[in-house]
């Protein structure tokens, strides 16, 4: 594999930052990338796909969450047939966050086309619990980062729900909002979790986030050459699902869930935060059933009692049906807390409520 390793300017040369651009006045440009392997490689070994996703960075969106206005970053779904990805919000600026699903099925070789030109800062698409060859695992630290164009091709081997993150000084770009759902269905398609496995009627997906406003001014490359960008030191004061703030969760149908009595109801939650989740779901909505974690099956469902609650940590998925056999309007409760906290002594910081509406 031939890798460069590029330090101070690198590719593309020259500072790029300074802000100004918009985006809340972020400055996102170029100024050193030390430790990162940037190219732009061919994909080896390239084959004709099954599905294509175009992806194309932005770095200067702004998004209001409960009243205040957070600059986020993320990637754009396009569609376009040059690999170039129009990006389908405007090319390196404006977007939104999380950013869009990707969905596929089973079996199917995936082409994820990376178009990563945005502020000349390099980012990657890492497929999380994916299980590709190193060269298109997105993981700079084993591969590069990708500054240009890259297509990642993948094959989509177990049925599950997944996520899929910019792996380039993580901690940050995550934070910023470069995420979004991955889901695979088995070869029977939507309405299984997996092959032969539990059906639905009803299906809602939840991406619970928390942000500290205090990293989204950051520079793109904050202490990859070392110094205190304070990224230990993560303090949120804004919750989210689905990038949607605590005005807009008990309403918006993007996260409210809305079912019929005696419908299946599976819920995938994606863990997107950085510091504990506590979910507590209603006694109403019945036992809970467990049926896979992390985009694998359990060996067998695992059934919570009606009220229980569950304990997320970072990027943990759960996917939980429920047999709702009451109607009414219900709410889904969930707390974050300090990750400082020594174990067993969990300090709430904030909370976030959905509702399951049965009829
Ligand atoms: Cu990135």
């Amino acid at each position: 594999m031939s890798k460069t390793r590029t330090s101070g300017g690198g590719m593309g040369g020259g500072d790029m930052g300074g802000g100004g651009m918009g985006g809340g006045g972020c400055n996102a440009g170029i100024t050193g990338n030390c430790g990162l392997h940037i190219d732009a490689p061919a994909t080896p070994n390239r084959v004709t796909p099954d599905v294509e996703f175009f992806l194309s960075t932005f770095m200067q969106g702004s998004q209001v969450i409960n009243g205040v206005e957070v600059p986020v970053w993320g990637f754009n779904m396009g569609g376009g047939i040059d690999g170039m990805g129009d990006g389908g919000g405007g090319g390196g600026m404006g977007g939104a966050m999380p950013s869009p699903p990707m969905r596929v099925r089973q079996g199917q070789i995936v082409h994820t086309h990376l178009n990563a030109m945005a502020m000349m800062a390099p980012h990657t698409v890492h497929h999380h619990g994916i299980e590709p060859d190193t060269f298109n695992d997105g993981v700079g630290h084993y591969s590069f980062d990708v500054l240009g164009e890259y297509t990642y091709q993948w094959r989509a081997s177990q049925a599950g729900t997944y996520f899929y993150h910019c792996h380039v000084n993580t901690v940050l770009h995550a934070e910023m909002g470069m995420y979004g759902a991955l889901i695979i269905d088995p070869p029977e398609g939507p309405g299984r979790v997996y092959q032969n496995g539990p059906t639905y009627d009803v299906e809602a997906i939840w991406a619970v986030d928390d942000i500290d406003m205090n990293w989204h001014c950051l520079p793109w490359d904050a202490a990859l050459c070392g110094g205190d960008a304070g990224l230990n030191n993560f303090n949120p004061e804004l919750f989210c699902i689905n990038g949607l703030g605590e005005d807009l969760t008990e309403t918006d149908a993007a996260v409210v869930v809305n079912a019929s009595v005696g419908q299946r109801v599976l819920l995938r939650y994606i863990m997107a935060g950085y510091v504990p989740q506590k979910v507590k779901f209603p006694a109403a909505l019945g036992p809970i059933q467990v049926v896979a974690e992390d985009g694998r099956p359990l060996p067998a469902v695992q059934t919570l009692p009606a009220g229980s609650e569950i304990l997320m940590t970072p990027a943990e998925r759960y996917e939980l049906i429920f047999e709702p056999q009451t109607a009414g309007s219900f709410p889904v409760e969930i707390d974050f807390f300090d990750y400082r906290a020594a174990s067993g002594s969990l300090r709430k910081i904030g909370a976030i409520r959905s509702r399951f509406n049965i009829s």
